[in-house]
Protein backbone atom coordinates (compact mmCIF):
# COMPACT_ATOMS: atom_id res chain seq x y z
CA UNK A 1 0.00 0.00 0.00
CA UNK A 2 3.03 2.50 0.26
CA UNK A 3 4.01 1.44 -3.11
CA UNK A 4 4.18 4.38 -5.49
CA UNK A 5 1.35 4.78 -7.95
CA UNK A 6 2.65 4.27 -11.71
CA UNK A 7 1.86 7.36 -13.45
CA UNK A 8 2.55 6.31 -17.25
CA UNK A 9 2.56 10.35 -18.71
CA UNK A 10 3.82 11.70 -22.02
CA UNK A 11 4.86 15.84 -23.31
CA UNK A 12 3.60 14.46 -26.73
CA UNK A 13 -0.08 16.19 -26.10
CA UNK A 14 1.26 19.87 -25.72
CA UNK A 15 1.36 20.11 -29.31
CA UNK A 16 -1.88 19.32 -29.46
CA UNK A 17 -4.17 22.24 -28.85
CA UNK A 18 -7.00 23.80 -30.94
CA UNK A 19 -7.74 27.18 -29.79
CA UNK A 20 -11.38 27.47 -30.15
CA UNK A 21 -14.45 25.60 -30.31
CA UNK A 22 -18.30 26.05 -30.85
CA UNK A 23 -20.88 26.57 -28.22
CA UNK A 24 -24.18 27.76 -29.06
CA UNK A 25 -22.86 29.43 -32.14
CA UNK A 26 -20.08 31.24 -30.07
CA UNK A 27 -16.36 31.17 -30.55
CA UNK A 28 -14.91 30.16 -27.24
CA UNK A 29 -11.56 28.99 -26.39
CA UNK A 30 -11.25 25.38 -25.77
CA UNK A 31 -11.87 23.87 -22.75
CA UNK A 32 -10.09 20.51 -23.59
CA UNK A 33 -6.47 22.23 -23.15
CA UNK A 34 -2.66 21.35 -22.04
CA UNK A 35 -3.10 23.10 -18.71
CA UNK A 36 -5.33 20.20 -17.66
CA UNK A 37 -2.83 17.76 -17.84
CA UNK A 38 -0.23 19.87 -16.70
CA UNK A 39 -1.95 20.60 -13.61
CA UNK A 40 -2.90 16.92 -12.74
CA UNK A 41 0.70 16.01 -12.46
CA UNK A 42 1.97 19.12 -10.61
CA UNK A 43 -0.89 17.89 -7.97
CA UNK A 44 0.66 14.78 -8.30
CA UNK A 45 4.23 15.50 -7.97
CA UNK A 46 3.46 17.40 -4.90
CA UNK A 47 1.50 14.37 -3.28
CA UNK A 48 4.30 12.67 -3.67
CA UNK A 49 2.72 8.85 -3.72
CA UNK A 50 3.21 8.68 -7.58
CA UNK A 51 6.29 6.99 -10.02
CA UNK A 52 6.00 8.72 -13.23
CA UNK A 53 7.34 6.99 -16.69
CA UNK A 54 6.88 8.04 -20.35
CA UNK A 55 4.96 5.23 -22.58
CA UNK A 56 6.57 2.42 -24.49
CA UNK A 57 5.47 2.78 -28.66
CA UNK A 58 2.63 -0.23 -29.33
CA UNK A 59 2.21 0.39 -32.61
CA UNK A 60 -1.08 0.80 -34.82
CA UNK A 61 -2.12 -2.92 -34.28
CA UNK A 62 -3.95 -2.42 -31.13
CA UNK A 63 -5.85 0.94 -32.49
CA UNK A 64 -6.98 -1.01 -35.74
CA UNK A 65 -8.41 -3.83 -33.36
CA UNK A 66 -10.89 -1.29 -32.45
CA UNK A 67 -10.92 1.76 -34.91
CA UNK A 68 -12.00 1.15 -38.68
CA UNK A 69 -8.41 1.72 -40.73
CA UNK A 70 -10.11 4.04 -43.12
CA UNK A 71 -11.00 6.76 -40.31
CA UNK A 72 -7.18 6.30 -39.08
CA UNK A 73 -5.93 7.11 -42.46
CA UNK A 74 -7.78 10.12 -43.10
CA UNK A 75 -7.25 11.00 -39.58
CA UNK A 76 -3.69 10.94 -40.26
CA UNK A 77 -3.48 12.96 -43.20
CA UNK A 78 -6.31 15.03 -42.93
CA UNK A 79 -3.88 18.14 -41.52
CA UNK A 80 -1.24 17.51 -44.22
CA UNK A 81 -3.97 17.22 -47.06
CA UNK A 82 -5.39 20.75 -45.66
CA UNK A 83 -1.90 21.99 -45.95
CA UNK A 84 -0.74 20.86 -49.12
CA UNK A 85 -4.26 21.82 -50.01
CA UNK A 86 -3.92 25.59 -49.26
CA UNK A 87 -7.59 24.78 -47.15
CA UNK A 88 -5.35 26.26 -44.24
CA UNK A 89 -2.17 28.16 -43.62
CA UNK A 90 -1.41 26.34 -40.45
CA UNK A 91 -2.20 28.83 -37.44
CA UNK A 92 -5.66 27.79 -36.96
CA UNK A 93 -6.74 24.05 -36.44
CA UNK A 94 -8.48 22.45 -39.44
CA UNK A 95 -12.16 21.78 -38.77
CA UNK A 96 -14.28 19.85 -41.85
CA UNK A 97 -17.85 22.32 -43.03
CA UNK A 98 -19.33 19.53 -44.30
CA UNK A 99 -20.80 16.22 -42.23
CA UNK A 100 -21.80 13.32 -43.99
CA UNK A 101 -24.71 11.98 -42.11
CA UNK A 102 -26.30 7.80 -43.01
CA UNK A 103 -28.83 10.49 -44.22
CA UNK A 104 -26.86 11.99 -46.85
CA UNK A 105 -27.40 9.05 -49.36
CA UNK A 106 -30.72 8.35 -48.95
CA UNK A 107 -31.36 5.95 -51.14
CA UNK A 108 -27.75 6.28 -53.38
CA UNK A 109 -24.51 3.48 -53.43
CA UNK A 110 -21.62 4.73 -52.37
CA UNK A 111 -19.93 7.36 -54.49
CA UNK A 112 -16.64 8.52 -55.04
CA UNK A 113 -14.67 10.41 -52.50
CA UNK A 114 -13.13 14.57 -52.21
CA UNK A 115 -9.64 13.90 -53.18
CA UNK A 116 -8.32 15.82 -49.97
CA UNK A 117 -8.44 13.68 -46.81
CA UNK A 118 -9.29 16.82 -44.96
CA UNK A 119 -12.61 17.36 -46.93
CA UNK A 120 -13.13 13.23 -46.01
CA UNK A 121 -12.59 14.00 -42.42
CA UNK A 122 -16.40 15.49 -42.57
CA UNK A 123 -17.82 11.32 -42.63
CA UNK A 124 -15.56 10.42 -39.53
CA UNK A 125 -16.49 13.37 -37.39
CA UNK A 126 -19.78 13.98 -35.54
CA UNK A 127 -19.31 17.84 -33.71
CA UNK A 128 -17.32 20.57 -34.19
CA UNK A 129 -15.39 20.35 -31.02
CA UNK A 130 -12.44 18.01 -32.06
CA UNK A 131 -10.23 19.94 -33.98
CA UNK A 132 -7.17 19.23 -36.17
CA UNK A 133 -3.82 20.65 -35.64
CA UNK A 134 -0.05 19.83 -36.63
CA UNK A 135 0.35 17.76 -32.96
CA UNK A 136 -2.86 16.32 -32.91
CA UNK A 137 -2.00 12.54 -33.98
CA UNK A 138 1.22 12.44 -32.57
CA UNK A 139 -0.75 12.95 -29.23
CA UNK A 140 -3.77 10.60 -29.76
CA UNK A 141 -1.18 7.91 -30.79
CA UNK A 142 0.98 9.12 -27.50
CA UNK A 143 -2.34 9.06 -25.67
CA UNK A 144 -3.15 5.09 -26.68
CA UNK A 145 0.34 4.25 -25.82
CA UNK A 146 0.27 6.19 -22.21
CA UNK A 147 -2.85 3.52 -21.99
CA UNK A 148 -1.39 0.43 -22.43
CA UNK A 149 1.55 1.04 -20.63
CA UNK A 150 -0.19 1.91 -18.12
CA UNK A 151 -1.90 -1.29 -18.94
CA UNK A 152 1.15 -3.39 -18.58
CA UNK A 153 2.17 -2.21 -15.48
CA UNK A 154 -1.04 -3.76 -14.05
CA UNK A 155 -0.70 -6.84 -15.65
CA UNK A 156 3.02 -6.91 -14.30
CA UNK A 157 1.80 -6.41 -10.74
CA UNK A 158 1.14 -3.40 -9.94
CA UNK A 159 -2.63 -3.00 -8.09
CA UNK A 160 -3.11 0.33 -9.85
CA UNK A 161 -1.74 2.16 -12.19
CA UNK A 162 -2.98 5.58 -14.01
CA UNK A 163 -2.78 6.81 -17.77
CA UNK A 164 -2.94 10.78 -18.23
CA UNK A 165 -4.31 10.59 -21.23
CA UNK A 166 -4.73 13.68 -23.26
CA UNK A 167 -6.40 13.63 -26.08
CA UNK A 168 -9.03 11.25 -24.15
CA UNK A 169 -10.81 9.07 -25.77
CA UNK A 170 -14.49 7.59 -24.41
CA UNK A 171 -16.70 9.56 -27.55
CA UNK A 172 -14.39 8.19 -30.61
CA UNK A 173 -16.06 5.02 -32.26
CA UNK A 174 -14.92 2.59 -34.62
CA UNK A 175 -15.25 4.74 -37.24
CA UNK A 176 -16.37 8.14 -35.58
CA UNK A 177 -14.23 11.07 -33.98
CA UNK A 178 -15.77 13.50 -31.80
CA UNK A 179 -16.26 15.12 -27.82
CA UNK A 180 -12.48 16.17 -27.76
CA UNK A 181 -11.77 12.26 -28.64
CA UNK A 182 -9.62 10.50 -31.60
CA UNK A 183 -8.70 7.21 -30.49
CA UNK A 184 -10.90 5.50 -27.97
CA UNK A 185 -8.17 4.64 -25.38
CA UNK A 186 -10.15 2.80 -22.66
CA UNK A 187 -11.83 0.40 -25.74
CA UNK A 188 -8.04 -0.06 -26.99
CA UNK A 189 -7.09 -1.47 -23.65
CA UNK A 190 -9.96 -3.42 -22.56
CA UNK A 191 -10.05 -4.82 -26.58
CA UNK A 192 -5.89 -5.49 -26.09
CA UNK A 193 -6.32 -7.05 -22.98
CA UNK A 194 -8.64 -9.59 -24.41
CA UNK A 195 -6.18 -10.42 -27.31
CA UNK A 196 -3.21 -10.02 -25.49
CA UNK A 197 -3.63 -10.17 -22.39
CA UNK A 198 -5.08 -13.41 -22.18
CA UNK A 199 -8.20 -12.21 -20.52
CA UNK A 200 -11.86 -13.59 -21.10
CA UNK A 201 -14.09 -11.13 -19.26
CA UNK A 202 -13.29 -7.61 -19.26
CA UNK A 203 -15.02 -4.68 -17.32
CA UNK A 204 -15.26 -0.89 -18.44
CA UNK A 205 -16.60 1.51 -15.56
CA UNK A 206 -17.01 4.79 -16.53
CA UNK A 207 -17.40 7.47 -14.33
CA UNK A 208 -16.83 10.76 -16.76
CA UNK A 209 -19.72 13.46 -17.05
CA UNK A 210 -20.95 12.24 -20.18
CA UNK A 211 -22.01 9.45 -21.96
CA UNK A 212 -19.04 7.03 -23.30
CA UNK A 213 -21.45 6.42 -26.50
CA UNK A 214 -17.81 5.42 -28.34
CA UNK A 215 -17.08 2.48 -25.92
CA UNK A 216 -20.72 1.51 -25.67
CA UNK A 217 -20.80 1.46 -29.53
CA UNK A 218 -17.31 -0.76 -29.76
CA UNK A 219 -18.54 -3.16 -27.43
CA UNK A 220 -22.08 -3.03 -27.70
CA UNK A 221 -22.95 -6.92 -29.65
CA UNK A 222 -19.98 -7.89 -27.11
CA UNK A 223 -20.23 -10.88 -24.47
CA UNK A 224 -16.95 -10.89 -23.43
CA UNK A 225 -16.76 -6.74 -22.53
CA UNK A 226 -19.13 -5.12 -19.89
CA UNK A 227 -19.48 -1.31 -20.25
CA UNK A 228 -21.06 0.69 -17.55
CA UNK A 229 -21.41 4.36 -17.57
CA UNK A 230 -22.62 6.98 -14.91
CA UNK A 231 -23.46 10.72 -16.37
CA UNK A 232 -25.41 13.35 -17.10
CA UNK A 233 -28.88 12.42 -18.66
CA UNK A 234 -28.64 12.88 -21.72
CA UNK A 235 -31.84 14.34 -22.27
CA UNK A 236 -30.40 17.29 -21.60
CA UNK A 237 -26.47 16.48 -21.76
CA UNK A 238 -24.09 15.70 -24.55
CA UNK A 239 -23.69 13.61 -26.29
CA UNK A 240 -27.66 13.89 -26.68
CA UNK A 241 -28.09 10.65 -28.82
CA UNK A 242 -27.08 8.11 -26.54
CA UNK A 243 -26.76 7.02 -22.77
CA UNK A 244 -29.99 6.20 -21.96
CA UNK A 245 -31.32 3.32 -19.65
CA UNK A 246 -33.31 1.36 -22.07
CA UNK A 247 -29.92 1.52 -24.14
CA UNK A 248 -28.58 -2.54 -22.29
CA UNK A 249 -26.48 -3.99 -25.47
CA UNK A 250 -27.80 -6.27 -27.90
CA UNK A 251 -26.59 -10.19 -29.36
CA UNK A 252 -24.02 -11.28 -27.50
CA UNK A 253 -24.01 -8.08 -25.72
CA UNK A 254 -27.15 -8.36 -24.18
CA UNK A 255 -27.65 -6.98 -20.74
CA UNK A 256 -23.65 -6.14 -21.34
CA UNK A 257 -23.91 -2.11 -21.47
CA UNK A 258 -25.79 -0.20 -18.75
CA UNK A 259 -26.16 3.36 -18.31
CA UNK A 260 -27.02 5.12 -15.00
CA UNK A 261 -28.53 9.07 -16.65
CA UNK A 262 -28.21 11.27 -13.29
CA UNK A 263 -30.00 14.36 -12.90
CA UNK A 264 -28.56 17.73 -12.52
CA UNK A 265 -26.72 18.87 -8.95
CA UNK A 266 -26.40 14.99 -8.27
CA UNK A 267 -24.12 14.85 -5.48
CA UNK A 268 -22.28 12.09 -3.80
CA UNK A 269 -25.32 10.33 -1.61
CA UNK A 270 -27.52 9.61 -5.51
CA UNK A 271 -24.10 9.08 -7.22
CA UNK A 272 -23.09 6.07 -4.27
CA UNK A 273 -26.32 4.43 -5.03
CA UNK A 274 -25.91 4.07 -8.56
CA UNK A 275 -22.22 3.37 -8.37
CA UNK A 276 -22.90 0.53 -5.91
CA UNK A 277 -25.47 -1.02 -8.44
CA UNK A 278 -22.90 -0.68 -11.45
CA UNK A 279 -19.79 -2.06 -8.78
CA UNK A 280 -22.53 -5.37 -7.98
CA UNK A 281 -23.01 -5.76 -11.62
CA UNK A 282 -19.25 -5.76 -12.03
CA UNK A 283 -18.94 -8.44 -9.34
CA UNK A 284 -21.62 -10.71 -10.84
CA UNK A 285 -19.67 -10.34 -14.35
CA UNK A 286 -16.71 -11.44 -12.73
CA UNK A 287 -13.80 -10.31 -14.68
CA UNK A 288 -10.58 -12.16 -14.74
CA UNK A 289 -8.84 -8.76 -16.50
CA UNK A 290 -8.09 -5.57 -14.49
CA UNK A 291 -11.16 -3.05 -13.94
CA UNK A 292 -10.68 -0.30 -16.82
CA UNK A 293 -11.90 2.56 -15.21
CA UNK A 294 -12.49 5.86 -17.85
CA UNK A 295 -12.34 8.99 -15.01
CA UNK A 296 -14.04 12.15 -16.12
CA UNK A 297 -13.59 14.90 -12.81
CA UNK A 298 -16.11 16.95 -15.21
CA UNK A 299 -18.86 15.50 -12.49
CA UNK A 300 -17.04 18.15 -10.50
CA UNK A 301 -19.60 20.43 -8.49
CA UNK A 302 -17.71 23.99 -10.34
CA UNK A 303 -16.92 22.23 -13.91
CA UNK A 304 -17.62 25.14 -16.63
CA UNK A 305 -19.46 22.53 -18.59
CA UNK A 306 -20.84 19.92 -15.89
CA UNK A 307 -23.95 20.69 -13.73
CA UNK A 308 -23.44 17.51 -11.44
CA UNK A 309 -22.45 18.07 -7.75
CA UNK A 310 -19.36 16.33 -6.54
CA UNK A 311 -17.01 18.13 -4.30
CA UNK A 312 -13.27 17.19 -3.75
CA UNK A 313 -13.33 14.84 -1.08
CA UNK A 314 -16.12 13.20 -3.09
CA UNK A 315 -13.69 11.42 -5.50
CA UNK A 316 -12.06 9.72 -2.47
CA UNK A 317 -15.07 8.08 -1.66
CA UNK A 318 -16.00 6.90 -4.81
CA UNK A 319 -12.54 5.37 -5.29
CA UNK A 320 -12.85 3.65 -2.28
CA UNK A 321 -16.53 2.25 -3.72
CA UNK A 322 -14.73 0.88 -6.38
CA UNK A 323 -10.80 -0.07 -4.77
CA UNK A 324 -13.44 -2.24 -2.42
CA UNK A 325 -14.07 -4.45 -5.42
CA UNK A 326 -10.07 -5.72 -4.67
CA UNK A 327 -9.88 -5.93 -8.32
CA UNK A 328 -6.66 -4.85 -10.24
CA UNK A 329 -7.40 -0.99 -11.86
CA UNK A 330 -6.47 0.63 -14.96
CA UNK A 331 -7.25 4.13 -15.07
CA UNK A 332 -7.67 6.26 -17.90
CA UNK A 333 -7.99 9.98 -17.98
CA UNK A 334 -11.47 11.34 -20.13
CA UNK A 335 -12.34 14.73 -19.24
CA UNK A 336 -12.76 17.10 -16.37
CA UNK A 337 -11.98 20.96 -17.15
CA UNK A 338 -11.93 22.52 -13.70
CA UNK A 339 -8.44 23.33 -14.03
CA UNK A 340 -8.08 24.77 -10.61
CA UNK A 341 -9.63 21.49 -8.88
CA UNK A 342 -7.71 18.47 -11.37
CA UNK A 343 -5.20 17.81 -9.83
CA UNK A 344 -6.95 17.94 -6.21
CA UNK A 345 -9.50 15.81 -7.86
CA UNK A 346 -7.24 13.40 -8.94
CA UNK A 347 -5.40 12.49 -5.85
CA UNK A 348 -8.44 12.13 -4.06
CA UNK A 349 -9.73 9.33 -6.97
CA UNK A 350 -6.79 7.91 -6.74
CA UNK A 351 -5.68 7.74 -2.67
CA UNK A 352 -9.44 6.38 -2.78
CA UNK A 353 -8.59 3.67 -4.97
CA UNK A 354 -5.67 2.17 -3.62
CA UNK A 355 -7.31 2.45 -0.09
CA UNK A 356 -5.78 5.42 1.10
C1 LIG B 1 -14.05 13.80 -22.95
C2 LIG B 1 -15.15 14.79 -22.73
O1 LIG B 1 -15.44 15.15 -21.59
N1 LIG B 1 -15.74 15.32 -23.82
C3 LIG B 1 -16.80 16.24 -23.69
C4 LIG B 1 -17.16 16.96 -24.94
C5 LIG B 1 -18.23 17.97 -24.71
N2 LIG B 1 -18.36 18.87 -25.79
C6 LIG B 1 -19.55 19.65 -25.90
C7 LIG B 1 -19.90 20.35 -24.67
C8 LIG B 1 -21.20 21.12 -24.75
C9 LIG B 1 -21.22 21.91 -23.49
N3 LIG B 1 -22.34 22.74 -23.24
C10 LIG B 1 -21.98 23.45 -22.05
C11 LIG B 1 -22.95 24.36 -21.47
C12 LIG B 1 -22.21 25.08 -20.35
N4 LIG B 1 -23.00 26.06 -19.72
ZN1 LIG C 1 -16.70 14.32 -20.19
Amino acid sequence: MSDLVPVIRSDAHLAHTGLIELASGVEIPCWESPERVLAIEAALLEDGSFAFDDPTEHGRAPILAVHDAEMVEVFEHAWTDALAAGATDGSRAWLPDTFLLAAYRGPMPPSELPAGRHHRLGGYLFDTATPIVVGTWTAALAAVDVALTAAERVLGGASLAYGLCRPPGHHAARGMLGGYCYFNNAAIVAEWLRREGGARRVAILDIDYHHGNGTQQIFWERGDVLYLSLHADPARAYPYFSGYAGEQGAGDGAQLTRNWPLPARTGLDAYAVALAEALRMIVAFAPDAPLVISAGFDTFKRDPIGDLSLRTPDYRDIGRMIGGLGLPMIVLQEGGYAIHALGANAVALLSGLRGT
